[in-house]
């Protein structure tokens, strides 16, 4: 029998709503300093959002929405400082506490904790952005609760390969079947499940419409009992919103 040992975070969009108001708030920063009149709205963001990584995003912006763009010096080095600024900016803004956890994710988070199991985070961002979330949200002494937090460019494909999960598990020492995920992403959904871990989604309004064919469950949130949690498909839970025994019962079915 496959034995829960721990759970693996997605960040963005899983343990915080960050892309809108605080990744594209930060890039659109970065290009306004650098005197670019790039201006990332919210639906140009949902359409970026289909690759993840700030570099790739705005590598991807360039070759399908701005192809005018021409730059007498070297464009690569024109993105990766571009990156670097944004992720000032975005570190800024987290540090102001603009931005809150989800519905029911500290609170999971404890109930994990309390019943001795594992936690871990596998993320596209950069490592900086999961410090700076997790030392707002759940203060600096959150950042030792997580035996691996495994992030950016630790591995050179980022989601939807499974490089970062891969990553995760060999630094965990775990096997996939001893994890269970929480994903937000058709491109997440697609790492957790190239690294055969069983997944369960929260999704969000930039990923409702996205295909989690793979994924155990599908809720809107985790829920809290004065918020209950939506299930969208999958496997049903026992109460209004997902506890540690839920967990169990959800990874039987992964
Ligand atoms: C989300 C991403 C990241 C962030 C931006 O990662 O794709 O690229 O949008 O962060 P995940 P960076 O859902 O895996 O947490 O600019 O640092 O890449
Ligand atoms: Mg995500």
């Amino acid at each position: 029998m496959k034995q829960l040992k721990a759970i693996i975070f997605d960040v963005d969009g899983t343990l915080s709503e960050t892309e809108r108001d605080g990744h594209r708030v930060a890039f659109n920063r970065a290009f306004s300093e650098a005197g670019l009149d790039w201006v990332w709205d919210q639906e140009l963001y949902g359409k970026l959002l289909a690759v993840t990584g700030g570099k790739e995003r705005i590598r991807l912006f360039l070759s399908d929405f701005h192809q005018d763009f021409s730059y007498d010096g070297d464009i690569e080095q024109l993105i990766t400082q571009l990156h670097a600024e944004k992720t000032k900016h975005y570190v800024s803004l987290l540090e102001t506490k603009a931005i809150g956890l989800r519905p029911g994710v500290e609170r999971l988070i404890t109930e994990i904790r309390d019943a001795g199991l594992r936690l871990a985070i596998a993320t596209t961002t950069t490592p900086a952005n999961v410090t700076a979330l997790i030392t707002s949200t759940l203060g600096e002494q959150a950042l030792s609760w997580f035996d691996c937090i495994a992030a950016g460019d630790v591995v050179p494909a980022k989601k939807p390969a499974p490089d970062i999960f891969d990553y995760c598990l060999e630094q965990l020492g775990l096997n996939p079947e001893q994890c269970l995920v929480f994903e937000d992403s058709a491109n997440g959904v697609l790492a957790s499940r190239g690294a055969k871990l069983p997944t369960v989604v929260t999704l969000n309004n930039y990923t409702e419409n996205d295909d989690f064919s793979g994924a155990i469950s599908v809720f809107n949130h985790l829920g809290e009992a004065d918020m209950p949690c939506q299930l969208i498909s999958g496997v049903a839970i026992e109460h209004d919103y997902v506890t540690v025994a839920d967990l169990y019962r959800l990874h039987v079915n992964g």
